[in-house]
């Protein structure tokens, strides 16, 4: 059996069993409290198992992509040191959320492991949590394992999604690899045992305190390692030996040129290339980037580990495109859209091993350097001068210490940094917001009344009635007007993908209030955050929700135009522009996409004109509720990390534009109005960021600009189609006037120059003077043209240049044995200050005008001149 036919073989299984098929979800997951990647099939079910979201079905099964990197199962340093690490993987599993549990799901279990693929059940063995006796009943009454084969065991029989959120004791199938009696899975430390299966009962929520709360109900949550159970299967030592993994080891050995087998530290090397080109690729495809922080920081070191290894395998040529490419090939069958995706996917990890590889070899030997001088420890300001100036991500300077026992100053590497953060001032702005604990009252309203009825697809204006009105969260007293009312149906759109909250009124027959922002307090429930600006609202009351209408039609048409936007770039620049972000408002669309450099301004006329075009054929906007894998054959674009459920809703906007979203749209294109790119830039490696506005806004950014045009022609006195030539008229009439302005100023300093020089003849080529009003800058001017007059020694000019400063300067001929600072230097203190050290043209400065005169009495006294 290869891996296709696993993933059907278990899928179909379930499915024949009642269970829905849900598809993976992405590897970015949504819900607030999940982790930074999804660890498991269970992540895109947590608000089924939080109880936020009623199952739309009470059994489902999956093949879900899973990432462990960064959190609580990180498993980075174990891949290619054993049979069975990744970095990422695929889960196998099913899911009851309150229907079958323990008894059920063991019973499940056992029949497709032992009938559907065959295992033989004297291989198996399980584990139940240390106190589970109903499990372990379970294993030995009701199924027959022999008790001696049935092992107990602590925390690893006790599973936790991360510090929080869902867990629950678990059973763990093994299998035997070994021959005769042997130790069984929890005694044995080596690789005899392969734990492929882990049947968690799901009952817990760990709080941030520890404690452990029940969930609403009692779940089954599944896990089998897809690349575990098929080497079993296919009889092989371990999980790279698998067609999964063989023809990617196949393209490790042909691009490195070592054989795999001959050299056991060789082979770890290409198992980690085989690795990190499974996780590298789905990354990318999933949307992220290579950068310094979060999700884009932890591919950019899976990325530049590969790299690392390959050239210490001697490859010199890029490696991580060839080996993203094996990966599609291998993968491209379960999942499809990495072909979509394929050369924007192979273009990020390029430029990001082009990136890594100009400081690699550097860097690499300022480590070799530091580590073959014996050093104990790799210094602070080493390790961050490897992340800083070599790209060196400390994971990895780390570990390349690591392998030769040496150890980083992590706390050194630390203060660097942190230096670093203040100097560039960034410190403090980011880490996102505490989520505060979900507050219990939003899942009873949920459980009691079900969702909010949404009717503002079809209504500005609805009666509705108040189930309960609660102070906002963290109102004081005063601010008891300030609060959150929650209705049974409502027209008030809450925010979400990228589409702002509604604002409007609600009224009762004993009070009013204005809606200044409507969110989710959890999934499906709307919250409309309320000032109360007359009398009272209560829960049970009849109420009129009505939203601002012209408000809401500016963002009708953002929205619709975000859509359109979105459509023409990937017409313009390609399939693998991904939405990474947008935000719809009434004055104006912002959208975030992916995309490498900056858009030239050809390409961005292009995009406005097709979406112009499709604007002004005024084609008819429309919403359907269909099945996700009709979605797929309608051809819609889903965006990148948003949650769908089974029914989704299709936008086609107009006949080319398909997306999935749930957001408020116009009902013809042409009420979008002119579409106009306000502005494109970066904000971030291969992300890009588009302002636009639409409908009136674009008028009023017209109107705008031509008012500041008309202003600027007016004060130039001409028309504005001539503006530019009227504007490098002047600026070519401003540029001879002030030539012309530098040259008599050079003239006038001649001139006095030349009268000062007059005098120096009487005494013996010297020249002291005060001038004043002039600065310093311009006394050093006066003074060298003095001395380039003839028969000129020297030069010493004071004067003040200002109220409360004096400036002194002396300029020295050439060939005389005069030093320009010394001659100056107690005049400087004489005005109180000092000045420089150059012998042929010393300036000093002071702050006490007052004494000028006695100061250049002191200089004429030191050349010995008559005072
Ligand atoms: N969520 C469980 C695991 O990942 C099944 O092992």
């Amino acid at each position: 059996m290869d891996a296709n036919g696993l993933r059907r073989a278990f899928t179909s299984f379930f499915a024949d069993r009642g269970h829905a098929v849900a598809p993976s979800a992405p590897l970015i997951p949504h819900h607030p409290r999940a982790p930074l990647f999804t660890n498991a099939g269970m992540n895109q079910f947590l608000p089924y198992f939080l109880g936020e979201e009623v199952p739309p079905h009470a059994r489902v099964t999956s093949v879900q992509k899973c990432v462990r990197i960064r959190g609580k199962h990180d498993d980075i340093e174990n891949v290619g040191r054993t049979s069975r690490h990744h970095t990422f993987f695929e889960m196998l599993g099913n899911w009851s959320f309150g229907d079958y549990f323990k008894e059920g799901a063991i019973a499940l279990a056992w029949e497709l492991v032992t009938e559907d693929l065959g295992l033989e059940p004297d291989r198996l063995w399980v584990t139940v949590y240390e106190t589970d006796d109903e499990a372990a009943a379970i294993w030995r009454d009701r199924i027959g394992v022999p008790a001696e084969r049935i092992q107990r065991a602590g925390v690893d029989n006790f599973w936790e999604m991360g510090d929080t959120g869902p867990c629950g004791p678990c059973s763990e199938l093994f299998y035997d690899r070994g021959m005769g009696p042997g130790p069984g899975p929890v005694r044995d430390d080596g690789e005899r045992y392969v734990e492929f299966w882990n049947l968690v009962f799901m009952q817990y929520d760990r709080q941030p305190d520890g404690t452990l709360l029940d969930l609403p109900k009692r779940n089954v949550d599944t896990g089998a390692g897809l690349e575990r159970l098929l080497s079993v299967l296919q009889g092989v030592e371990s999980n790279w030996d698998t067609d999964l993994f063989r023809p990617l080891i196949a393209e490790a050995e042909a691009a490195t040129g070592h054989d795999y087998g001959a050299d056991p530290e060789v082979d770890v090397g290409l198992r980690i290339l085989a690795d990190h080109a499974r996780s590298m690729t789905f990354l990318v495809n999933d949307g992220v980037f290579p950068t310094n922080e979060d999700r884009g920081y932890v591919l950019r070191r899976l990325i530049r580990r590969a790299v690392r290894q390959a050239y210490q395998l001697g490859v010199e040529n890029p490696i991580t495109p060839r080996l993203v490419q094996a990966t599609i090939d291998l993968m491209a069958e379960a999942y499809p859209d990495l072909r979509v995706n394929q050369s924007f996917i192979e273009g990020v990890v390029a430029r990001e091993e082009e990136r890594f590889r100009s400081t690699l070899r550097s860097g690499l030997s300022m480590l070799e350097e530091e580590l073959s001088a014996g050093a104990k420890i790799i210094s602070g300001p080493v390790a961050f001068r490897l992340h800083d100036t070599h790209g060196f991500p400390v994971e990895l300077t780390r570990e390349i210490a690591a392998e030769r026992h040496v150890e980083v100053d992590e706390a050194g590497f630390a203060a660097a940094m942190e230096r670093q953060r203040e100097l560039s001032k960034e410190g403090g702005k980011k880490e996102a917001g505490e989520q505060g604990p979900l507050r219990e009252t939003y899942r009873d309203l949920i459980e009691e009344f079900g969702p909010t009825d949404f009717v503002g697809y079809r209504e500005n204006e609805s009666t509705a009635r108040v189930l309960a009105v609660l102070p906002v969260a963290g109102a004081n007293d005063s601010e008891l007007r300030h609060v959150e009312i929650f209705l049974d149906r409502t027209p008030f759109y809450a925010e979400g993908g990228g589409q702002i909250g509604d604002t409007g009124t609600i009224r009762t027959a004993t009070g009013m209030a204005n809606v200044l922002d409507t969110t989710a307090a959890v999934p499906g429930l709307h919250r409309h955050l309320a000032v109360v600006l007359e009398g009272v609202i209560s829960a049970g009351q009849v109420a009129t929700a009505a939203i601002d209408v012209d408000r809401r039609d500016a963002i009708r048409r953002n929205h619709t135009g975000t859509h359109l936007l979105h459509w023409a770039l990937r017409e313009v620049l390609g399939p693998h522009v991904k939405q990474a972000g947008s935000l719809v408002a009434p004055d104006r669309l912002r959208f975030d996409f992916s995309h490498y450099g900056p858009m030239t301004s050809e390409e961005l006329e292009r995009v406005e004109d097709l979406a112009n075009e499709r604007i002004l054929a005024d084609e008819p906007v429309d919403a359907v509720s269909v099945p996700r894998a009709e979605a797929d054959r309608m051809g819609a674009i889903a965006f990148f990390g948003e949650k769908y459920g089974d029914v989704v809703r299709v936008i086609r906007a107009g006949n080319r534009s398909t997306e999935l979203c749930g957001g408020t749209h116009v009902a013809a294109l042409g009420q979008i109005g002119p579409l106009k790119i306000t502005s494109e830039g970066s904000i971030g490696a291969n992300l890009r960021r588009i302002f636009a506005t639409t409908g009136t806004a674009t008028l009023d950014r017209l109107r705008h600009d031509e008012q500041v045009i008309g202003r600027a022609a007016e004060l130039l006195r001409a028309q504005p189609d001539e503006l530019a030539t009227a504007i490098e008229r002047r600026l070519a009439e401003l540029r001879s006037a002030q030539d012309e302005l530098k040259a008599m100023r050079q003239a006038a300093v001649r001139d006095q120059a030349r009268q000062l020089a007059g005098a120096a003849s009487a005494d013996g080529g010297a020249v002291v003077a005060r001038r004043d009003g002039m600065d310093q800058k311009q006394l050093q001017e006066l003074a060298t043209n003095v001395r380039a007059e003839p028969g000129v020694r020297v030069v010493v000019l004071g004067g003040s240049p200002a109220a409360g400063k004096a400036a002194l300067v002396a300029a020295v001929a050439k060939g005389t044995d005069l030093v320009a600072s010394d001659l100056i230097a107690d005049a400087a203190r004489i005005v109180g200050g000092g000045g420089g050290r150059n012998p042929d043209l010393a300036a000093a400065g002071g702050n006490d005008p007052g004494r000028l005169d006695e100061a250049l009495a002191s200089v004429r006294a030191k050349l010995g001149l008559e005072s």
